[in-house]
C-alpha cells in the first residue's frame, strides 16, 4: 500500500548509486530498487527469510513466495539472510524504512531480537513469526507465530526409537547415539535436541555426542565422518533433518559400514526430520533412514491467513501449531504414545 510512495525516491537515487557502486551492484540490491512501482491497493509484505540451507527451507521460500502475489492482492519483498542473523537485522530495518504493511520473520536463532523488533513496533509494523520462534521477555514484540512443536516431534522419534528396540530386545544401554544437531541456539535444533535427551536420560540410553552440522548435507557428512573417527560403536544416528541424513548417510557408506535398522548386525539406523527431500525419501523406502518425522513448511498460506485477520482489525491466536505424523517403512511398530496420545507410525512415504 505504501511501498509507491517509497519508490519514487529510491528510483531517483539509481544513478547516484550506479555511479558510487561502479558496475558491481549485487543482484539481490538491484532486484529491489529496480522494482517497478506496484498498485497502491496491495498489502506490502516484508519477508526475511533465514537462508537456503536445505530441501525444507527452499519449500518454505516456495510456499510464502506463491501465497503472497499480486493476484492474492499481496506485493512481496523477500530477503535472504544467508544463515546470518546480522544480515535478517538489515533486512528488518529495510523493511521498516520501506514501510512496509507487515513483516514476516523466520528467524535463525532464538535470542538478539529484542531492539530490531522494538524498532518495528515503533513504526507500528506489526511482525508475524514463521517456523522458528524468537526468545523476547515481551511476547508483544510480535504479533503471532505459526510453526511446528519441535519438541514433539523429538519425543515422537524418541519414542519410536524405544518402542522399535525394545521390539528387537535391545537393552538401553545398548544404544550408542550420536545426535547431528541443526543450527545451535534455533527452535528446530533445542526442540529436537531437547527431545532425543531427556528420553536418553528416562531410558539409560547412551548419547555419546551431540554436534551441529548446520542442517546441511555437507556438514552432515563431515560431521559424521569425524564422529566414525571419534567412535567405534555407533549405532543410532538421530539426524535433526534429512539433509543432515544424507550426508551421514555417505559418510557411513564411505567408512564401509551399512546405513539400516539391524542394529544388532552392525547396521548403523538413521533416522530424521522433515520427509521433503526426495533422496532422503528413498533412502526411507530403502531401509537406510529408519525413521522420518513429518516437518511441513507449507506455511505460506497460513501466514497469509494470519496477515488477514490482522487486516480486518481482529487478533490472531498467538501459537499455531501444525499437526504432523511420523513415518517409517520398517515394520515392528504401528504406533506410539507420547504424553498420553496415540499416534499411528505412517508406512507410505
Ligand atoms: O527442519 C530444517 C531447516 O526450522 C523446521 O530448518 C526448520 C528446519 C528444518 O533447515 O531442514
Amino acid at each position: 500500500m505504501k511501498r509507491f510512495f517509497k519508490l519514487i525516491p529510491l528510483l531517483l537515487l539509481i544513478p547516484a548509486i550506479l555511479a558510487g557502486c561502479g558496475s558491481s551492484i549485487p543482484s539481490e540490491n538491484a532486484e529491489e530498487i529496480l522494482e517497478t512501482p506496484k498498485a497502491d491497493d496491495l498489502v506490502t509484505v516484508g519477508f526475511s527469510q533465514l537462508g537456503a540451507e536445505s530441501d525444507w527451507r527452499s519449500a518454505n521460500t516456495d510456499s510464502m513466495l506463491s501465497a503472497f502475489t499480486e493476484e492474492a492482492g499481496y506485493n512481496l519483498i523477500y530477503k535472504n539472510g544467508q544463515q546470518k542473523q546480522a544480515n535478517q537485522i538489515t533486512a528488518i530495518r529495510m523493511f521498516i524504512q520501506q514501510e512496509v504493511d507487515y513483516i514476516v520473520l523466520a528467524p535463525s536463532t532464538e535470542d538478539g531480537w529484542e531492539t530490531v523488533l522494538g524498532e518495528a513496533r515503533e513504526a507500528g509494523i506489526p511482525v508475524i513469526l514463521v517456523d522458528r520462534r524468537v526468545n523476547t521477555a515481551d511476547k508483544n514484540l510480535y504479533s503471532c507465530w505459526v510453526g511446528s512443536d519441535f519438541e514433539l516431534e523429538g519425543k515422537k522419534m524418541a519414542a519410536w526409537i524405544k518402542a522399535y528396540t525394545e521390539s528387537k530386545g535391545i537393552a538401553p544401554e545398548d544404544l550408542h547415539i550420536v545426535n547431528i544437531q541443526g543450527n545451535i541456539g534455533s527452535t528446530a535444533q533445542i526442540g529436537r535436541t531437547r527431545g532425543l535427551a531427556n528420553a536418553a536420560r528416562d531410558n539409560g540410553w547412551d548419547l555419546m555426542a551431540e554436534v551441529s552440522g548446520d542442517f546441511t548435507e555437507n556438514r552432515g557428512r563431515e560431521v559424521m565422518g569425524a564422529l566414525l573417527k571419534r567412535f567405534d560403536n555407533i549405532n543410532v544416528v538421530y539426524c535433526e533433518n534429512d539433509n543432515m541424513a544424507i550426508g551421514a548417510i555417505d559418510a557411513i557408506e564411505s567408512a564401509g559400514r551399512k546405513a539400516g535398522p539391524n542394529i544388532q548386525n552392525g547396521e548403523i539406523m538413521v533416522v530424521s526430520f522433515d520427509g521433503v527431500n526426495k533422496t532422503a525419501l528413498d533412502y526411507a523406502r530403502q531401509g537406510k533412514i529408519s525413521c522420518i518425522a513429518e516437518c511441513n513448511p507449507l506455511h505460506g498460506p497460513r501466514v497469509r491467513a494470519l496477515i488477514e485477520v490482522l487486516k480486518i482489525g481482529e487478533t490472531p491466536e498467538k501459537f499455531n501449531y501444525v499437526d504432523e505424523m511420523l513415518f517409517s517403512s520398517v515394520p515392528g511398530v504401528d504406533a506410539i504414545v507420547v504424553d498420553d496420545k496415540t499416534y499411528k507410525v505412517e508406512r507410505e512415504y
